[in-house]
């Protein structure tokens, strides 16, 4: 958890050695919960075998509309249900990276639903941050756990971009982890169904081709996914937004844009399934739908909060 941009989701597709959940500059970029499962050894703890279940979540936020809500809820729902509460904080943000913006009001309902949990901090994209400033950092995380009495708080510093520290965190997660059976089998690596991660794809490279002119209310609808003989992939998705204007934005002069759009989405969804890709996409116009539930579920969220193909 942490705020929004801090390097989240870059993180557990680092850990997990995949694109499982979408990244980009733009903030709010993740929007369900995703479940990513990295199994592994950490050679000093008795059994060494671990199954850690990273739950991405979208970043701290208050704000008013349905989408926003629910977004509130699925890191709220997460937060409350962990063993280990990860908080991310972006190093190289001043105001961001100290334990004082956990005192804003948006980090309230935050705080309250992993008291009592243990925290782990990473504190990420240390390859921005001068090295005289990073000492000073880690000791005002410690004394917040001290005051706050969750010590002995782990900081980890790391760059989840490059990986630096990553492996380090995993090991520090681990050591506070209940000892059990394994939880999932071993072969699955996400909650999230495939269509749900070609969808993610799609969105992220609308938040690449687009940049600021891509509306805050554009969704990705996977409307058919098929395999064909010869193992290829047919994909078919609707790219939602709320107005006829925002429409004509993601279609670009000629149909350029969604050209582009597809060809770049091909290439990765291409590389994610590991088997040849036949995309097509197409721009739907659902107006309004991030401001009621009703809206949302047009949209699908409804039906992949549950977790299953639709
Ligand atoms: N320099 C640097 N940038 C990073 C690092 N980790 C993430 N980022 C960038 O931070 C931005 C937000 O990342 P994202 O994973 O979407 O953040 P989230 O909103 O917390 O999930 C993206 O542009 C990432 O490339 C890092 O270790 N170093
Ligand atoms: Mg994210």
């Amino acid at each position: 958890m942490g705020l929004p941009n801090v390097g989240k989701s870059t993180l557990l597709n680092r850990i997990l050695d995949r694109r499982l959940a979408a990244v980009s500059p733009r903030p709010q970029t993740t929007r369900n919960r995703i479940l990513g499962i990295h199994r592994t050894q950490v050679d000093t703890l008795e059994p060494p075998g671990v199954e850690l279940c990273f739950v991405d979540t979208p970043g701290i936020q208050l704000g008013k509309g349905a989408l926003r809500r629910f977004m509130r809820d699925q890191a709220l729902e997460a937060a409350t249900e962990c063993d280990v509460a990860l908080y991310v904080a972006d190093a190289s943000d001043p105001r961001g990276r100290v334990p004082d913006r956990l005192a804003q009001p948006d980090a309230a309902d935050l705080l309250g639903a992993i008291a009592g949990i243990p925290v782990v901090v990473a504190l990420n994209k240390v390859d921005r941050v001068n090295k005289p400033e990073l000492l000073p950092l880690i000791e005002t995380w410690v004394r917040w756990g001290e005051a706050t009495g969750r010590a002995p708080l782990e900081v980890v510093p790391i760059a989840a971009l490059a990986g630096d520290g990553v492996g380090r965190l995993v090991a520090t997660i681990a050591a506070r982890l209940p000892v059990g059976p394994a939880m999932f089998p071993a072969d699955m690596v996400t909650d999230r169904a495939e269509e749900f991660l070609a969808g993610e794809l799609i969105r992220e490279q609308l938040y690449h081709q687009l940049g600021k002119e891509l509306p805050y209310a554009a969704a990705v609808i996977v409307e058919t996914f098929e395999e064909r003989d010869r193992g290829d992939l047919a994909i078919g998705a609707a790219i939602v937004v709320e107005r006829d204007s925002q429409k004509a934005i993601v279609i670009g002069k000629g149909g350029q844009r969604i050209k582009q759009l597809g060809i770049a989405a091909r290439q990765a969804l291409a590389e994610l399934f590991r088997c040849p890709v036949h995309l097509n996409l197409f721009v739907k116009v659902v107006p309004d739908w991030s401001n009621a539930e009703a809206g949302l579920r047009k949209v699908g969220f409804a039906d992949l909060d549950a977790g299953g193909r639709k």
